[in-house]
């Protein structure tokens, strides 16, 4: 045991001076005609839009960014898990109970990896889904107002990592924990995990005209790490696939002990199978808690339940449901190829890629040929189910992509590069570095039936040198390659904000025409709108006081108000009038706790004031609308807890 010990640390710390090597690299500086070449490449001239979309996950920042490629231009960043100051996510009242968990108000997440909803295969363009890693969640954005629309929180979960991937008619967009946990949870010895700490692998339910999520089931597997997954596509439809690391079920020094077997697992699951027997009735319904949070854009407000039991699914009772395929190394990423014939499993310790056949894993079933079981789930031969193997191709692959031309681009942390290897001869064509040690990499559609192979981003987990330099802290960043040709080519490096962890990308042309330019004022179901001036007023009921306020280019309706108490609580409730794309006003209020409002024409939204001192204190307009965005301002009169000020507003004239 000693002596394994010590060899693995070895091996581990080769690995770290290979990593730490590589920061010392510079790439070749483009000059003259070759760099004249390549700017023109991701040059998109003032006016014209770029051709692709890239949404990009911003790690332990907890967003979505927007970008486009292949400028690398950055346009919105969309507030997910995390609290959003510029947008007013997570701080007014409409948008609150979006952060509601079983753990109270978590305005924070790590969000790693967005899919796009897809239809037969194919990415179509209707919402995102991204999970928050640390208090398990799965949010859906919604591509028509790029705006996040419903979050579900997963229970019996911890490190919510093999997520949000969705099958191929978005079924299910399903989640799977990276920690094991007691489930239920409860208080016991740590040292007891090993057979008594579960993993649990959830599938939530998306209806398909609008979208709703529901957890169908979870599936609760043996006590292993489950790191990533993906679905099945084409001739495998019905199946998902997550690879797994510490099969050795450590719960100590991780870095040795879980990395001892050889080979740890690809669960491979048939979702279609448990589908059937869930609903004739199969599952144990199990007492949980965790929140459902939806957010309702005629109301323009969220609105948060818990939901309080979950139905579970023991695998040993779905026989021909679950199967474990070897795997080398601690696999991490677990990537199916467009056909949906190879599933490969990048082995972060192993020397070798290697690749499972989906036809083979099925005959090794038919023919019940397993090595065994783990937890009475069955075993089969590593070589029964292997398609082949990439000799060698790097040090520490994490994920690989698709473009859908027979080819595979994976990525190698410790190397620092992408490499493009040819699916079913498993040659090795091409290898261009990354800087520094890349993590993920996108294709635009590469994980589903139809990749847009024309450009990769990689995804960098080190900047170094390569901008300017901003401190001990330095900008985030993503690297973009052309692929449409034989060999790579490194087109432009572009900063990210937060961690660029994973990213889905779409062609514009797919989600362009669906974005919404404005609310309907009609349509606005708020129940504090005043979707006129003639409707704004002012209503106190006791201490509570709701201002039903309205913009329009320039002023605020009412301006002034008095008669407000120190002690109130004060509702500003503000309709933005405006029918016009692109008009949104913004409102702040000395002293209030909340950040800013930025309401979009149409829209209502809501911040709370809770006065502490008398005086007159003004509020003004924080987004730069018109001309006269300057004159757009008022004041409220604050008096003494028990002054007597009879409460009044107006616009366009004094209070008498
Ligand atoms: S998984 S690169 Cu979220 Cu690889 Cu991290
Ligand atoms: Cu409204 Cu500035």
């Amino acid at each position: 045991m000693k002596k394994l010990l010590k060899s693995t640390l070895a091996m581990l710390s080769v690995l770290v001076a290979l990593t730490s090597c590589n920061n010392s690299t510079t790439s070749d500086s483009k000059s003259g005609a070759l760099a004249g070449n390549v700017a023109e490449k991701v040059y998109v001239a003032p006016g014209e839009h770029d051709e692709f979309y890239a949404f990009i996950s911003g790690g332990f920042s907890g967003q979505l960014s927007v970008y486009g490629l292949p400028s690398g231009r950055l346009f919105k960043v969309i507030p997910v898990f995390s609290q959003d100051a510029e947008k007013a996510y997570g701080y007014n009242e409409e948008t609150k109970p979006m952060l509601n968990t079983s753990h109270g108000f978590v305005p924070w997440d790590d969000s790693h990896h967005p899919d796009i909803s897809q239809t037969a295969g194919e990415i179509d363009g209707r919402w995102v889904f991204i999970n928050g890693n640390n208090t398990p969640r799965i949010a859906k954005i919604d591509l028509s107002t790029f705006e996040t629309t419903e979050i579900i929180e997963i229970p019996n979960s911890a490190g919510n990592h093999s997520s949000s991937f969705v099958t191929e008619n978005t079924e299910y967009v399903v989640a799977g924990t990276r920690f094991s946990v007691p489930i239920p949870q409860r208080d016991m010895p740590i040292k007891d995990y090993k057979g008594n700490f579960k993993g649990s692998l959830t599938f939530i339910s998306v209806e398909p005209e609008h979208g709703h999520m529901d957890i169908k089931f979870q599936l609760i597997m043996p006590g292993f790490d489950y790191d990533l997954s993906h679905p099945g596509r084409g001739k495998s439809h019905g199946w998902f696939f997550f690879t797994t690391y510490n099969t050795e079920e450590a719960s100590t020094l991780m870095e040795v002990n879980a990395s001892q077997n050889d080979k740890d697992f690809i669960a491979a699951v048939n979702w279609k199978k448990i589908e059937e027997y869930v609903n004739n009735g199969g599952g144990t319904m199990m007492a949980a808690n965790y929140a459902h949070n939806v957010y309702d854009e005629s109301t323009h407000s969220a609105t948060s339940t818990m939901k309080k039991e979950v139905l579970t699914v023991n695998p040993l009772d779905v026989p021909g449901a679950v199967y474990f395929l070897p795997t080398p190394k601690s696999p991490h990423g677990c990537d199916v190829d467009p056909t949906g014939e190879y599933i490969v499993g990048n082995g972060k310790l192993s020397a070798n890629l290697t690749v499972h056949s989906f036809t083979k894993m099925l005959d090794a079933i038919e023919n019940e040929k397993f090595a065994g079981d783990a937890y009475g789930i069955p075993i089969l031969n590593f070589e029964d189910v292997l398609a082949g193997s990439v000799e060698q191709p790097g040090l520490g692959p994490l994920h690989t992509e698709f473009d859908g031309k027979g080819n595979a681009y994976t990525t190698f942390f410790i190397s620092s590069e992408v490499v493009k290897w040819k699916l079913g001869t498993w040659e090795v064509v091409d290898r261009q570095p990354c800087y520094y040690s890349v993590g993920h990499l996108m294709i635009p559609g590469g994980n589903s039936r139809k990749p847009f192979g024309k450009y990769v981003v990689a995804m960098n987990k080190i900047t170094k040198d390569r901008y300017l330099p901003t401190g001990p802290e330095v900008t985030q960043s993503a690297q973009l390659y052309d692929i449409s040709g034989e060999k790579m080519q490194l087109l432009l490096d572009f900063p990210t904000v937060g961690e660029p962890h994973y990213a889905a990308g779409a062609p514009a042309d797919l989600i362009k025409p669906r974005s919404k330019k404005l609310f309907n004022l009609e349509d606005n179901k708020h129940p504090y709108a005043a979707k006129s001036e003639a409707e704004t007023k002012v209503v106190r009921d006791g201490k509570t006081v709701h201002v039903y306020m309205t913009t329009i280019r320039s002023h605020f309706s009412p301006d002034n108000i008095e008669g407000i108490k120190v002690g109130d609580k004060v509702y500003f409730h503000i309709t933005n009038l405006e029918q016009d794309y692109d008009v949104p006003h913004g409102v702040s209020m000395i002293g209030a706790n909340t950040s800013e409002l930025l309401i979009m024409p149409g829209q209502t939204e809501t911040f709370v004031w809770e006065p502490k001192q008398e005086g007159v204190w003004p509020f003004y307009c924080t987004d730069f609308c018109s001309a006269l965005h300057q004159e757009m301002q008022g004041y409220v009169r604050v008096s003494a807890a028990n002054a007597n000020t009879p409460l009044r507003w107006s616009l366009g004239e004094d209070i008498e």
